[in-house]
């Protein structure tokens, strides 16, 4: 590692001008070995050996820096000592052969990716914590260790939730649970399903209705109380909007659940959306859409609601971006890997997903899936789905927020971006891919898997990014036709209104509002190419969507994959279908709106960033590459600015 190899050559440097400020400096735990630098005079060279063994050494080794160093090494291994030898030592110094001689001093290394439970200093002692590998991950039920969400790091500096209230969007929470009651914030609960206060699961024989008890355990379930495992952030409150248990949904009772006391509520989460068939194309509509708009922009004292989504169950044949909610701008859609870091089968992918955290294992462990609260009073090894992922999130969002109550939305969005990782998140389908501006991302994970240490540490320092501004880069509404093997091609060229008030000079979010129709909708596939030369995939194939009469209707579209862009310059649509059958279609509208800021959203802070991302990474490639990464965007945020 950089860091060590560095502190070595200094410590060489400074023997050599015999001086030994930093080399004792440097030993903060007064750990010693029996090893000894040992420098000898010139024509003593030879002697080493013999001189090594006369002073009760097994032998010698003649360093291949510096000028006639020696490492001494004792007969037996290397042992953690409270003092020095020092009769040992003075012999040796009296020697005249010997010019000068130092202790090593011992200290920790540790191999990346890898820490052992009992080297993490977290105090919990709740029966299924061992069982929760998403939070320390340790190899158990074959999973791969250190792939997790890194909250030790933020409990380990304080931040479990303390302050910061969670409601969980589902089908009720049992808050009479012994591991959530303490942290049920009644006052912010309600019943949108039966219009009453009390958000108290409905009973069906097979416990149906357990979704909202899962994921409020995962969020804040208590710790150290002997019973289940712990939230993510133990410290939290969680409040139940109970709003999915009635045979329909309705505008009105979504739209009521999302501005639920916004100004209690801190964090939303939704494990819910439009049917995961692979055929529907479906959104909030009007009165949620509103409720959402407020709700960033009027909710935590205007600092905004965060509204946090599961991507979507559907699988390889749905694609998260026919869901108006995982593709909206104002929620942060989660997506799950696996405890060995793979996709889980009935993950959708889409370019709107921002980050990810976990959720069960493919394979049979019965330990593989997420441990967390039942109904009744129970605790469960098996909750599951993207259902399970987002109420992680909201978990470490609340740890981010604790640490820093001033965080935007969007400033969630873009700590979200930055220090997410890849870490060992493996995607069979779809590449790593680098954005203009070096951000990693994959089309199914996001930016990566969410890193709470990493975010709280960042969260602490953050200054809110500047203000959003949004522009319409331009509208093709010409009718084009679109058939089977012969693909579609626009371009729209943009200047992102410089010169205006608008003008929009690093990117957030990008729409491509389009309204688009074909004989088989499923067989429609949309790619969008940034000036930057990054592809979004828009929309991919659904085999099982066979609408051939509503196609989308000014459908917004939407990619995170351009963030931190300059977005000036020629953006490219390709639109074309794919399948064995001939298809034929009509695209009437691309409309190509941009979000995102007019000064550099972290011109303040990318440095501390460019150092945090180092120290919080898990790997060594991680770091080169996070590091070549950030110097890229320092590199095109300076030069462009
Ligand atoms: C749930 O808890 C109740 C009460 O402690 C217990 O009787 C029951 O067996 C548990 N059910 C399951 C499925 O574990
Ligand atoms: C939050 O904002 C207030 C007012 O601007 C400021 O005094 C405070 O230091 C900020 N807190 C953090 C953690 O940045
Ligand atoms: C698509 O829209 C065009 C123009 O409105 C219409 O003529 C055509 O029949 C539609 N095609 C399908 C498959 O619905
Ligand atoms: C979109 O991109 C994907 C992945 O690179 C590719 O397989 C597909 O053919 C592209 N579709 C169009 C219409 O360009
Ligand atoms: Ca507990
Ligand atoms: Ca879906």
């Amino acid at each position: 590692m950089m860091l060590g190899s560095l502190r070595y050559g200094t410590a060489v440097g400074l023997i050599l001008l015999n001086s030994l400020v930093h080399a004792t400096q440097a030993t903060e735990e007064g750990i010693f070995t029996n090893h000894l630098l040992v420098q000898l005079h010139e024509g003593a060279h030879d002697e080493a050996h013999q001189l090594a063994t006369e002073h009760g050494f097994q032998s010698s080794r003649k360093l291949p820096f510096g000028e006639g160093l020696f490492h001494f090494y004792p007969q037996d291994t290397p042992q953690r000592r409270s003092k020095r030898s020092l009769r040992h030592r003075q012999r040796l110094e009296k020697d005249r052969r010997v010019k000068n001689v130092l202790d090593q001093e011992g200290f920790g290394r540790q191999k990346r990716g890898y820490r052992s439970i009992n080297e993490i200093d977290v105090k919990i002692t709740d029966p299924l914590f061992s069982k929760q590998w998403y939070l320390i991950n340790t190899g158990q039920a074959d999973g791969t260790p250190g792939l997790d969400l890194n909250v030790a790091e933020a409990w380990g500096l304080g931040y479990t939730g303390r302050g910061i209230t969670i409601a969980i969007m589902d089908d009720g929470i049992d808050y009479l649970h012994p591991d959530l009651a303490s942290n049920y914030n009644a006052e912010a609960s309600y019943d949108f399903s039966s219009n009453d206060p009390y958000p108290y699961p409905r009973y069906t024989d097979d416990w149906f209705n357990s979704h909202g008890t899962r994921c409020a355990g995962e969020v804040s379930a208590a710790a150290n109380n002997n019973i289940c495992g712990v939230g993510v952030a133990y410290n939290s409150k969680v409040a139940g909007i109970r709003m999915l248990d009635q045979p329909f949904m309705t505008d009105i009772i979504e739209a009521s659940s999302i501005s639920h006391m916004p100004q209690v509520i801190d964090i939303y989460s939704a494990s819910w959306g439009p049917t995961d068939d692979g055929k529907t194309v479906d959104g909030p509509r009007e009165l949620t859409l509103q409720a959402m708009a407020d709700g960033v922009n009027k909710g935590r004292g205007g600092k905004g609601s965060i509204y946090v989504w599961a991507s979507g169950d559907g699988g390889s044949y749905d694609d998260c971006n026919c869901d108006g909610y995982a593709s909206s701008m104002w929620t942060i859609s989660i997506n799950s890997a696996i405890n060995d870091g793979r996709t889980a089968l009935y993950d959708e992918s889409c370019s709107s997903t921002l980050a990810s955290t976990f959720s069960n294992g493919r394979k049979r462990n019965p330990e593989a899936g997420v441990a967390t609260t039942d109904l009744y009073g129970n605790c469960t090894l098996r909750h599951s789905g993207t259902s399970a992922a987002a109420p992680e999130a909201a978990g470490v969002f609340a740890l981010a927020l604790e640490a820093n109550p001033n965080l935007t939305w969007r400033d969630m969005q873009h700590l979200s971006v930055l220090t997410s990782k890849r870490n060992q998140l493996h995607d069979e389908v779809h590449q790593w891919r680098r954005n203009g501006v070096g951000l990693e991302f994959n089309h199914l994970f996001g930016y990566g898997v969410l890193d709470a240490g990493g975010m709280v540490k960042m969260a602490k320092e953050w200054k809110t990014v500047p203000e959003r501004f949004h522009c319409v880069a331009g509208s093709l509404q010409d009718v084009h036709k679109i058939q089977s093997g012969d693909k579609l091609i626009l371009a729209i060229s943009t200047d992102s209104c410089q010169g205006k008030d608008n003008f929009v000079r690093y990117l957030e979010h990008v729409q491509a509002v389009i309204t688009v129709n074909g004989s088989r909708r499923g067989d429609l596939n949309i790619n969008m190419t940034s000036p930057m030369g990054t592809k979004s995939i828009l929309l991919s194939r659904r085999p099982r969507d066979d609408d051939a009469k509503v196609g989308f209707d000014k459908w917004p579209f939407m990619t995170t994959q351009t963030w931190g862009e300059d977005p000036r310059g020629t953006w490219v649509l390709e639109v074309g279908f794919q399948g064995n059958e001939p298809q034929r279609g009509v695209l009437k509208e691309w409309t190509l709106m941009l979000h995102g800021t007019q000064s550099a959203p972290y011109i303040d802070q990318i440095v501390r960033d460019y150092q945090s991302k180092l120290a919080m990474s898990k790997k060594e490639e991680l770091e080169e590459e996070l590091d070549e990464a950030v110097e890229r965007s320092l590199k095109s945020l300076l030069s462009k600015n």
